[in-house]
């Protein structure tokens, strides 16, 4: 036995961890390890790495404190965390030890992983990208808060029902979570309606809110562990409690009454994510959200920064507010209120302040997702914050009348309040001192198209950051074989610094690594195969090419161009049963917002199309169709590695950026796609010849668009293919019980009844141009050689698309915020 001494400083932490799971279990279920269950081992797990994650935490906070530097608060209605533990240990500069402790004990990693729920407090794109965001804040050194809502449910669980998509409500918060911590401490309320009165007193008016609900707003901590720098930052979410706790006897009537509605207002607030993907729905509750998480944010902000500053006109060194989208825009009127009615700064002053703390994002051009708020509604919930907006407002139309004479019709397109409404997103620019699309196009649109008066007038403003993702989440922890693959040839400094990877890029013509990349793909495919026959029981054979296309279920999004041309080759292969044809599963994954009728109706047409072919042993298993029930950031990390094909195939100018697409690429799929978001620059990076690019510019779709869209009668009447498919929508080749199922589909294709415009995403018009691009990916594939040497080029190239390239964007034009090391002893 080796005395204590000797005992070297890995095996001391070794066994103070085990000892401590173990005490969990003892002090948490009065249990031995082995006796709980793997949920309760799960609950273990985390909290002794919690533990050490606790003093890091600590550390940087007092770190943060003592250099004074700037602090962002990234204002998020979405944070798409997905599962904490396993990102946390592999962030970790301990993990080896830890990973090392945890198999001791007997336990498997990935089935305690397996144990937590997503947090899955977002949609799709925008709250992943704001998760991606925080990795790499907390990865770089910057001082950084995530602030957003703590939604009792999150994003709905999807259960696939006869084909069609069913919403459960996914109650993540059912056990405890032992992750988070709440601080009562830093709770603070927020106001309602009511009224506002004028009081004058010491030689200058009050504004005064009267007859308001209040709730309070109590925050839940969450750490954000950055990759072995001891840095671990904060994740913010509020969560709404009643400001006085019901209580029968106390109240006479009329007390009683308002003592429930504060009661049901704070239950209500923080009970739902609205689970609508680019779309805006107007509701009263959802501008409460908005305004229930801005106002709490911007409190404790401006309280931490009184702890150490004194003078709150110079707010903006220390602060930055950077608004993802336009659902935290509310930041504008409530910082203004704050500093003028709390603060007593006068209006000017105050508008300076704002002015330099906020930064607004753009994530969409779709007309559906503007934000405009009726002004009855919206005077009538916060009656303070729109008067102003009103003034602001005034001030923004003189300046325009200023700048454009006489111009009135300058004036009506870009005024804050016009048509009885409120637009957010001229708000969010008219006050921000930055503004940036998501990914160069999408930019360029912005300022060419979209918001070209405001580009126009203050130029300064507009500047693009292309999106990023984290290739700590999606390559070292959801693909470890390529993980250690690459590491192997080029050493790991790709973990921290993604442009590394292009050393790779000398094995792309080497026979020997080619082979090695294959087969991990090829074991990759056989883990999702697993997965699918576990959740869905269809076999797949990991032989097949693997096509994937895994998002929100949009219009634009062009799934159903998908499921179409799966229609169209299945006709192919029974027609000519001799044609060689390398088998495909073709795979899908995709929640669509609840009350979207046509998306949801696009999910049982690929469910059905599925039952169809899948079941049709004359073709011999050459195309299979898999729907992927419950797509989330989870079951993501494992498709993406698994994925041969990525499908990015929206209609080009729509998309904004996409960051599955990156993904994809840094698991080695090759783009099948349109010229749009973020696909252009990936095309960039690897080379056309390494993608499959096919369908119109976004400058051929923009001027259809203009000029009333086209006639797709044309194609139906002259391309009989095209033809024969469209008809199988509507004779009950693939919904016999129901020949006029699909009858919406085929309208909204073929006629304006659907949207007021005959196949508003030209799914038609690129049809050909997709079946063709699909064909050359048949061909690809069938030289191994050639495709492995693609797929290796792919993950060489993917440098740019790294949330820490993004992030550093950010600092150096935006928020000039200043990196801390954190120091342990
Ligand atoms: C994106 C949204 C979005 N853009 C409204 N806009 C929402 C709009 O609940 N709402 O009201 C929710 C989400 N989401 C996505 O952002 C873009 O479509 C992607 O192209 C982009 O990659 C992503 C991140 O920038």
């Amino acid at each position: 036995m080796a005395s204590k001494n000797l005992v070297s400083k890995e095996e001391e932490f070794k066994s103070e961890f085990k000892r401590r799971v173990k005490d969990e279990a003892k002090m948490l279920y009065r249990k031995t390890l082995d006796e709980v269950s793997d949920r309760h081992k799960f609950v273990c797990v985390a909290y002794a790495v919690k533990d050490i994650v606790i003093d890091q935490w600590i550390a940087t906070q007092k770190a943060y404190d003592k250099a004074d530097g700037r602090t962002l608060y990234y204002l998020s209605m979405e944070f798409l965390m997905g599962r904490a533990l396993g990102n946390m240990i592999i962030n970790l500069s301990s993990r080896n030890e830890i990973k090392e402790a945890i198999e001791e004990l007997g336990l498997d990693l990935n089935v305690i992983e397996d144990q937590e729920p997503d947090a899955a407090l977002g949609n799709g794109g925008l709250g992943r990208l704001a998760a991606c965001f925080l990795d790499s804040l907390a990865t770089l050194n910057y001082p950084a808060y995530g602030c957003g809502i703590r939604y009792k449910y999150g994003m709905f669980q999807q259960k696939i029902e006869d084909g069609f998509q069913k919403e459960i409500p996914e109650d993540w918060l059912r056990h405890i979570n032992p992750l988070e911590i709440k601080r009562e401490e830093y709770a603070c309320e927020v106001r309602f309606g009511g009224h506002v009165n004028i009081e004058y007193r010491d030689g200058r008016n009050f504004f005064v809110q009267e007859g308001y609900q209040a709730v309070m707003a109590v925050p839940y901590d969450m750490p954000i562990v950055g990759y072995g720098n001891n840095v671990v930052n904060t994740l913010r979410i509020w969560d709404a409690e009643p400001v006085v706790h019901f209580n029968l006897e106390e109240f006479d009537k009329g007390a009683y009454m308002a003592a429930v509605e504060q009661e049901n207002l704070a239950k209500t607030i923080t009970e739902v994510l609205y689970p609508n993907d680019n779309h805006y729905a107007g509701k009263e509750l959802r501008l409460k959200q908005q305004y229930f998480f801005v106002s709490a944010s911007l409190q404790t902000a401006i309280k931490k920064y009184l702890k150490n500053h004194d003078d709150i006109k110079k707010l903006h060194e220390k602060v930055v507010f950077q608004m993802n989208d336009t659902h935290p825009t509310l930041t504008v009127a409530e910082l203004m209120r704050l500093l003028m009615d709390e603060y007593y700064l006068g209006w000017d002053d105050a508008w300076e302040v704002t002015t330099k703390c906020v930064a607004y994002t753009n994530h969409t051009i779709m007309s559906e997702a503007l934000e405009k708020w009726p002004i009855e509604l919206f005077s009538r919930l916060l009656p303070r914050c729109y008067q102003i907006i009103e003034e602001i407002n005034r001030r923004f139309c003189q300046e325009i009348e200023q700048k454009y004479p006489g111009n009135h019709e300058k004036v009506a397109k870009m005024a804050i309040i016009y048509d009885g409404q409120v637009k957010m997103a001229h708000l969010a620019i008219c006050a921000g001192y930055s503004v940036n699309g998501v990914a160069k196009l999408h930019t360029e649109i912005l300022k060419k198209q979209e918001l070209k008066d405001f580009y126009e007038m203050m130029p300064e403003k507009f500047n693009n950051k292309t999106n990023g993702i984290t290739q700590r989440r999606f390559l070292l922890h959801a693909n470890p074989l390529l993980a250690d693959w690459v590491t192997n040839k080029v050493g790991d400094d790709w973990i921290t610094d993604l442009p590394k990877i292009k050393g790779i890029e000398i094995y792309a013509d080497d026979k020997k690594a080619q082979a090695e990349f294959m087969n991990i793909k090829y074991q990759n495919k056989l883990r999702l195969a697993k997965y699918i026959k576990q959740h869905n029981g269809i076999e797949v054979d990991p032989r097949s090419i693997f096509d994937v296309q895994v998002k929100r279920l949009h219009e634009y999004k062009r799934q159903l161009l998908n499921i179409l041309h799966v229609m169209y080759l299945y006709n192919q292969i029974k027609d000519h049963p001799e044609m060689e044809f390398y088998p495909r599963t073709f795979i899908f994954g995709a929640k669509a917002a609840a009350g979207y009728k046509i998306a949801k109706l696009t999910i049982k047409l690929i469910n059905s199309v599925a039952d169809v072919i899948n079941n049709d042993a004359s073709i011999n298993g050459k195309i299979k169709v898999v729907f992927i029930e419950n797509y989330r950031v989870s079951n993501a990390e494992i498709i993406f590695a698994a994925s041969d094909v990525s499908e990015q195939i929206s209609t080009a100018s729509k998309e904004a950026s996409g960051t599955g697409n990156m993904k994809f690429m840094l698991n080695g799929a090759l783009t099948l796609g349109t010229m749009d978001g973020a696909n252009v620059e990936i095309v960039e990076e690897v080379g056309a010849e390494n993608a499959f690019i096919f369908g119109m510019s976004s400058d051929e779709v923009i001027s259809y668009e203009n000029n009333g869209g086209y006639d797709p009668m044309e194609i139906f009447n002259s391309d009989m293919d095209i033809r024969r498919v469209l008809m199988q929508l509507i004779n009950g080749f693939y919904s016999p019980q129901n020949p006029e199922l699909f009858r919406p589909i085929y309208n909204s294709l073929l006629t304006k009844e659907e949207t007021g415009v005959a196949d508003r995403y030209f799914i038609l018009k690129d049809f050909r141009s997709y079946a063709e691009a699909q064909k050359k990916v048949e061909e690809a594939y069938r030289n191994e050689e050639g495709w492995a040497k693609s797929a290796i080029l792919n993950v060489a190239n993917v440098g740019k698309f790294t949330s820490d390239r993004t992030i550093e964007e950010y600092v150096d034009d935006i928020w000039h915020l200043q990196k801390v090391e954190v120091k342990m002893d």
